[in-house]
């Protein structure tokens, strides 16, 4: 499989508990290289740019307010097939339906405050990554 890059954020639920150190030995131990990585308090103006995609879901107020409740750690993840490796790492979106195991089956709250987000596809890797990080942060 091809080497790929996704962006990975661990959210304000896990920064809040101290748990950033626990989500990223589960990235590593897939075999996901943190190639980029820097904590951040969003802005709204940050998080609605970031989430536009779900502008119109009746959660994107309430998702707006939780990523801007605390700091975040915003990363780059490099690996074979690192898309599906992240988003298979970090279970379904609600933890009442992620396999065991998986990182939000074993930290998140509930399915907002679900500890991490992984981009979707490639193609939407590449256009977050640009969102969060300038190409001299990225050590590959
Ligand atoms: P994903 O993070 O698994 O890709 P998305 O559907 O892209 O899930 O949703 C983005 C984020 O919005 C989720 O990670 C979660 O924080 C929040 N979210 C998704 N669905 C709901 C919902 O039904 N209620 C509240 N928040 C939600
Ligand atoms: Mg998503």
């Amino acid at each position: 499989m091809a080497t790929e890059r996704t962006l990975s954020i661990i959210k304000p639920d896990a920064t809040r508990r101290n748990i950033t150190g626990k989500i990223i030995d589960k990235l590593e131990s897939a075999g996901l290289r943190v190639i980029a990585q820097k904590r951040q308090h969003w802005s709204r103006d940050q998080a609605e740019a970031f989430y536009a995609v779900h502008k119109e879901r009746p959660f994107y107020n309430d998702l707006v307010a939780f990523m801007t409740s605390g700091p975040v750690v915003v990363q780059v993840l490099e690996g074979d097939g690192a898309v599906a490796k992240n988003r298979e790492v970090m279970g379904a979106t609600n933890p009442a339906d992620a396999d065991a195991g998986t990182i939000r089956a074993e930290f998140a709250e509930n399915i907002e405050a679900n500890s991490v987000h992984g981009s979707d596809s490639a193609e939407n890797a590449a256009i977050e990554i640009g969102m969060c990080f300038s190409e001299n942060e990225i050590v590959g």
